[in-house]
């Protein structure tokens, strides 16, 4: 059945969101070290949706995200070295250290983009859906997106054509509650997002985007339901970033206590209790968990600062594709 996880993926998945949560502290921290340039979007708190959405995919299967995209690509299996390399811009990351935070690409591991422009992933996603269904592949493409997103024209555009046309893809809001530094409801007329499905004849589901196992379930039966010619869906994640929209901003818009009441649900802590209670992981095993992990990923971050950055004539030969 679509969406059933076994014990031991379950495990694994508890030990990703701690990668992808740690890696991105450290990014912060050498982001202020002055260690990576240019600019970051983390998405502390929003691991359950990278996570759960990723592992329903199968081999085969691509998604495009955006420039909150560390979570995905971790999920989908860049290493966290090759991460930091490419935000250190050594030649050891994904796109060589030239693309940096915003372009974590690797279309061998199903990554085939991620989009600074707000809203530029999603059509990008139905043109691949559409692609697998002409070709007649057995694949499916997952979109990530903002809650900013759903206001601008690609939305409307993409979720039309992929209705009409039933390309096997399915669109998923991380609805984290603000766009760059406005809350949702100063800018957006629905509360609920997955509403938005509605006059596109589509399904629109909210989905707990705290819980891994949930997020899991339900992407895996709209990408099923997709793949098997049945039409797209819209997944409505509720879900919070922790961190401000980017860089050093301290977030000083959030209402009093909304941080505090978010971690009261943080995501890896359901997993972690979860795992606890049915005994596949105790608190001891998670506490190693975490241990090991920052272990990893300080030995990460050491390792990306000892690749070197291209030579400005090495560059010149990744501008055009041969
Ligand atoms: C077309 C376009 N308009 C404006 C921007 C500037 N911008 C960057 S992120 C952002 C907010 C998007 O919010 P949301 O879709 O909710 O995503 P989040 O940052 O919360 O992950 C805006 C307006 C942009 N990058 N692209
Ligand atoms: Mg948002």
């Amino acid at each position: 059945m679509a969406g059933t996880a076994d014990s031991d993926r379950r495990v694994g998945w508890y030990r990703q969101m701690w990668t992808i949560r740690l890696f991105e502290e450290k990014v912060q921290e050498l982001f202020m070290s002055g260690l990576i340039q240019g600019t970051t979007h983390l998405c502390q708190g929003q691991e359950a949706v990278s996570v759960g959405s990723i592992s329903a995919m199968q081999p085969g299967d691509v998604q495009t995200n955006t420039y909150r995209g560390h979570g995905e690509a971790l999920a989908l299996g860049m290493t966290p070295e090759t991460g930091f390399a490419e935000l250190m811009g050594r030649s050891a990351g994904g796109s060589k250290g030239v693309g940096g935070s915003m372009h974590f690409i690797d279309t061998s591991l199903g990554n085939i983009g991620a989009n600074a422009i707000v809203g530029a992933g999603l059509p990008i996603a139905v043109g691949a859906a559409l692609s697998f269904k002409l070709q007649g592949k057995p694949h499916g493409a997952l979109t990530f997106f903002g809650d900013g997103a759903t206001n601008i024209g690609t939305f409307h555009e993409a979720l039309n054509m992929a209705a009409v046309w039933k390309t096997p893809v399915v669109f998923i809001i991380t609805n984290n509650l603000y766009g760059e530094y406005s809350p949702q409801m100063t800018t957006t007329a629905t509360k609920d997002l997955a509403r938005r499905a509605d006059p596109f004849g589509m399904p629109g589901i909210i989905v707990d985007g705290q819980d891994v196992d949930v997020v899991h379930r339900e992407v895996s039966a709209a990408l099923e339901r997709a793949k098997a010619g049945e039409g797209p869906s819209l997944l409505e994640m509720k879900t919070y970033r922790y961190r401000g929209h980017s860089r050093t901003d301290p977030a000083k818009y959030r209402a009093p206590g909304e941080l505090e009441a978010w971690k009261l649900r943080d995501p890896i802590d359901i997993l972690g209790a979860k795992l606890a209670e049915e005994g596949l992981l105790s608190a001891d095993a998670q506490q190693q968990v975490r241990t090991e992990v920052q272990a990893a990923i300080d030995a990460a971050a050491e390792r990306a600062a000892q690749s070197p950055v291209l030579t400005l004539e090495e560059t010149r030969q990744y501008v055009y594709a041969d």
